[in-house]
């Protein structure tokens, strides 16, 4: 299989069976895996809800290494409307013309730094410091603080694969704790001043939600970032036609960003937790129990996409599934977008080669499912 190669690897079960049944951690989820069932069961958030302990709806299950809840994210409507009104204006402040200079001028840097190597680690020297980076802007704050971001590596929670870390959790939790308390000595125009000043409801947000949102947005757009700009560059190193085609016709750029997203899906599925006792198709799920939405393989659904396991770059109507479905679609997609387009945008003005020197694909295991996310390595000549 070609490095750049992603294959659908729920494919013969969601035709068989339409669900997965594995184990985490001694709770089982059942996973959904056909597009028409999964954004029905997004939408159902009364059946199924994201409002369970916190941790419980992320698989692997996070409820033994972190206790805060993640705001809007775990959370249902109507208080999950709530959240996600008050926090909307700011998480699309990428779609503004200076923050999009300051994404491309820190992207040309990246890169240009890169291209003065003879070769280099794509995922730690590249995709990290570019998520990090990037991730001042999004929260307002200085780009120096990134350095600190990019020590805790590229999982806030994972250390190897799946390995959940409570030390590591325990260094974002104090880090949020920090921030907190400087932003209330020193308010500025940063993201957790801006949270302490907010009026929510008629009064002011605790501690707890502030920590809620910000552990989120430290932990939601991270992997899965880094995962979707790595291999982003290892698609375009084996198809650098592709890159020329989009040269002429900048407006494609958009359609490109949706289907890399689509085709990648950086974040294989997320869970919820039965309210009732009540089934996916033919399958009972018992209340109590949980199911998992899986992104990546709706995105493969020959049902809704033609030709599912192509890079289309211009796939025209493209209803994929990878920022979620629903009210909980990914509040930081804006974003994401964003530093998708740049990168397209500088690989297009400063790369003429990619070169894929070494690679170390990354596997996840559901089950007998094994699916490639990513890279754990990717060493690359960039010219
Ligand atoms: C959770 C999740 C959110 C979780 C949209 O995704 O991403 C995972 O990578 C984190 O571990 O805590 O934020």
């Amino acid at each position: 299989m070609e490095k750049s190669e992603f294959s659908d690897a729920f494919g013969a079960i969601r035709e068989q069976a339409g669900v997965h049944p594995i184990d985490d951690q001694n709770d089982p989820v059942l996973m959904v895996l056909g597009h028409k069932e999964v954004r029905k069961c997004a939408h159902n958030w009364k059946t199924f809800q994201s409002a369970a302990q916190p941790g419980r709806i992320v698989v692997p299950s996070e409820v033994n290494i972190r206790s805060t809840r993640q705001i809007p994210f775990e959370v249902d409507p109507p208080m999950h409307g709530a959240y996600r009104s008050l926090l909307e204006a700011w998480f699309k402040r990428p779609n503004e013309q200076s923050y999009q200079a300051a994404l491309k001028t820190q992207l040309e840097e990246a890169f240009q730094g890169a291209k003065n190597l003879d070769q280099l680690e794509v995922v730690r020297m590249l995709a990290l410091p570019i998520q990090s980076k990037a991730l001042t802007l999004l929260l307002n704050m200085p780009i120096e603080e990134a350095d600190i971001w990019i020590s805790w590596g590229t999982h806030v929670f994972r250390s190897e694969e799946t390995a959940l870390d409570d030390g590591k959790a325990n260094t974002l939790d104090d880090y949020l704790d920090q921030a907190i308390d400087q932003a209330i000595e020193k308010p500025g125009d940063d993201l957790f001043s801006i949270l302490l000043a907010l009026d929510f409801q008629g009064r002011k947000l605790s501690r707890e939600e502030i920590k809620g949102v910000m552990n989120l947005t430290f932990a939601g757009g991270r992997d899965t970032v880094i995962n979707a700009i790595t291999n982003t560059i290892a698609y375009f190193s084996s198809h650098p036609k592709a890159l020329d085609a989009l040269k002429d016709a900048p407006e494609k750029m958009g359609r490109a960003v949706e289907e890399l997203v689509r085709y990648f899906s950086p974040l294989t599925h997320m869970g919820r937790v039965a309210t009732e006792d009540t089934q996916v198709g033919e399958q009972a799920v018992a209340a109590d129990t949980r199911i998992s939405l899986c992104w990546a393989s709706a995105n493969r659904d020959p049902k809704v996409f033609e030709k599912p396991n192509e890079v289309v770059l211009d796939r025209k109507i493209n209803p994929h599934v990878g920022f979620g479905f629903s009210h909980h679609k990914c509040l930081g997609a804006t974003h994401a977008r964003q530093v998708l387009r740049t990168l397209l945008e500088v690989l297009i003005e400063k790369v003429e080669k990619i070169e894929i020197v070494e690679a170390e694909e990354k596997i996840e295991t559901w089950g007998v499912v094994q699916r490639k996310v990513g890279f754990e390595r990717l060493i690359v000549r960039l010219k």
